[in-house]
């Protein structure tokens, strides 16, 4: 596909911000389609005759960012899936508007994926302090059966997400492509405050 056939926005913020959660409240309103790196990252891993299996269940359990050329090829596979479904099921020629949960989360990711798939138009940054987040994950691990929402592998996300992954979101900012919202309280208070900061890049 064309860049010229999609828009994308990235979800951004802190493991247990609510990306997944308010993706899904995006989706049922806005017409969004939403694609969570994370998702496809463990569905890759337990696909069957994956040759990344195990290298993507060790970065993920360490909290480590799994090398690039796979997370955006898998974006990239499912992003033309979705096209190619899209445009068999309807005449309508209006653009895929993808929404990308939790990518990129390392500086050479966004400039690769923006230079090989599509430029970004914003990205909906989350902010949450981590004591509210590690309650969630900790809470969410009871039943999740995530290999990463342990205590451990919690410290260590948290620790990639600051060293790594928020240089991204401070280069987006430069480029005045963020829009900031605090995600404590309630989920339905974090999705208004979402949908008020939408509002400023038209949507
Ligand atoms: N919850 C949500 N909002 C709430 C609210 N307002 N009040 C109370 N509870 C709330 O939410 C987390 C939990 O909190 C849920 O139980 C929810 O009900 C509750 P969720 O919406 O799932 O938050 P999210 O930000 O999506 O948290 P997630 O754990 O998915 O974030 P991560 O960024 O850690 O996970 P992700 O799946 O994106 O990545 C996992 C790993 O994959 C990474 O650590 C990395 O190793 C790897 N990865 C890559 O290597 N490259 C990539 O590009 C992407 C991932
Ligand atoms: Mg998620």
């Amino acid at each position: 596909f064309s860049p010229s056939e999609v828009t994308v926005v990235f979800v951004l913020g802190g493991p247990g911000s609510g990306k997944g959660t308010q993706s899904t409240n995006l989706v049922r309103d806005y017409g969004f389609i939403h694609l969570s790196a994370g998702d496809l990252l463990r569905a890759e891993q337990n696909r069957e005759g994956s040759e990344y299996g195990d290298l993507i269940r060790t970065y993920i359990r360490e909290g480590k960012i799994v090398p690039m050329e796979i997370t955006v090829a898998l974006l990239s596979n499912s992003m033309a899936d979705a096209i190619s479904t899209a445009s068999s099921s309807s005449s309508s020629a209006a653009k895929a508007r993808f929404l990308v949960d939790g990518f990129p989360r390392k500086l050479d990711q966004a400039v690769f994926f923006e230079k090989t798939v599509c430029p970004s138009e914003f990205t909906l940054f989350l902010t949450c302090p981590e004591e509210v987040m590690e309650k969630r994950l900790l809470k969410r691990g009871e039943t999740s059966g995530r290999d990463d929402d342990n205590a451990e592998s919690i410290r260590k996300r948290f620790r990639t997400f600051v060293e790594t992954s928020m240089p991204v979101v401070d280069a987006f900012r430069e480029q005045d492509k963020v829009v900031s919202v605090e995600a404590t309280g309630s989920v339905d208070e974090v999705y208004e405050r979402i949908r008020e900061g939408l509002k400023t890049k038209g949507l």
